[in-house]
């Protein structure tokens, strides 16, 4: 228990690089010191400023990035866009991204002081780890330099992107795919530490658990009565915060309630079912 805010504050700087090589380039800090000097203030600047006025674009900011690294490595593919609507844009779990036009704002000012240097896999990435200092989470440097794919493809982000329903194994197995370790997987679910989620995310655990109208009976009774109140039987839009109380700050309590069996998603609670997960909490 006590060990997890040093080792949420250690990780979170290693496990967010998410240095999921795409093409084989290698990735530094300060990729653009000599090409593009000002990025990073520059991205800082307009994050700090979109965030004053709209704090609740920090969580699917976040959220974006690793949507875009978990399918085809941190690429930007997650913001291509297609005609036919089958890019990973419209999956399905892509439902709550929001604050594209932010990334656009960004990369459109990056343009501006040094056209044609800056991928947008980058802009995603810094601004990811801005949002994050902005609702006051850590800061950890975040090394750049990927480039930006031309593919993106729906059906693989429905494959691609763990479901909150996800088991341990399942979760153990698709960070490890990427090159993240199992403290990485713990560190980067305390992302769920800002946000909201929509009742269809977990509503099965309240009312359909096993297909026999039962509730999952590792979430703690109080938490279900409380949800149950948010997200009535047939009621999948609705949202609720992840991190009651705190949704809005980055903070570490995200553990604290997983711990005391008040995690969200299956794929939360899921960090208690396993040695390894659990020493972390
Ligand atoms: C471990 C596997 C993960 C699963 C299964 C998962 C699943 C989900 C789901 C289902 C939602 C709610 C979507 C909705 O109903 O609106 C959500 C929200 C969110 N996730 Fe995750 N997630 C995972 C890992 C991560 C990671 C690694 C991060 C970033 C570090 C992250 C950041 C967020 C944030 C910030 C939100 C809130 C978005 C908002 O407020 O709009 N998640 N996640
Ligand atoms: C975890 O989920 C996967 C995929 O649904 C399934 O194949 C596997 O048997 C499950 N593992 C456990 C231990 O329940
Ligand atoms: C509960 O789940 C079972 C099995 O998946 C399904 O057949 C049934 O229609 C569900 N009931 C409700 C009320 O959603
Ligand atoms: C922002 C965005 O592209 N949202 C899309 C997500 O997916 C749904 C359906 O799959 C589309 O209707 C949205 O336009």
């Amino acid at each position: 228990m006590a060990s997890i805010s040093t080792l949420f504050f250690q990780l979170i700087t290693l496990a967010f690089a998410f240095n999921i090589v795409a093409n084989g380039q290698s990735l530094k800090v300060g990729y653009y010191q000599e090409t593009c000097p000002d990025l990073e203030p520059l991205v800082k600047e307009i994050v700090d400023q979109v965030i004053s006025i709209s704090p609740t674009l920090a969580p699917p900011l976040l959220r974006m990035h690793f949507h875009d690294c978990f399918v085809r490595g941190c690429d930007g593919s997650v913001l291509l866009e297609s005609p036919a609507k089958k890019s990973e844009k419209d999956a399905d779990p892509n439902l709550s991204l929001r604050g594209f036009e932010i990334i656009d704002q960004a990369k459109a000012a990056a343009e501006k002081v040094c056209p044609g240097v800056v991928s947008c896999a980058d802009i995603l990435a810094l601004v990811a780890r801005d949002v994050t200092v902005a609702v006051k989470g850590p800061f950890w440097e975040v090394e750049t330099g990927r480039r930006d794919g031309r593919a993106s493809i729906k059906s693989e982000a429905l494959h691609k992107l763990l479901a909150p329903f996800s088991n341990i194994s399942t979760l153990k197995k698709g960070f490890k795919k990427r090159g993240l370790s199992v403290k990485d997987l713990v560190v980067l679910s305390g992302g769920h530490t800002i946000g909201i989620s929509h009742c269809s995310s977990f509503h099965y655990r309240l009312y359909n658990f096993t297909g026999r109208l039962d509730t999952d009976p590792s979430l703690d009774s109080k938490y279900v009565k409380k949800l149950k109140m948010k997200c009535k039987p047939r009621d999948q839009n609705s949202i609720v915060e992840m991190d009651p109380g705190s949704f809005e700050t980055f903070d570490e309590s995200y553990f604290r309630l997983v711990a005391k069996r008040r995690g969200l998603f299956k794929s939360d609670a899921a960090l208690l079912d396993d040695i390894e997960t659990k020493a972390y909490l």
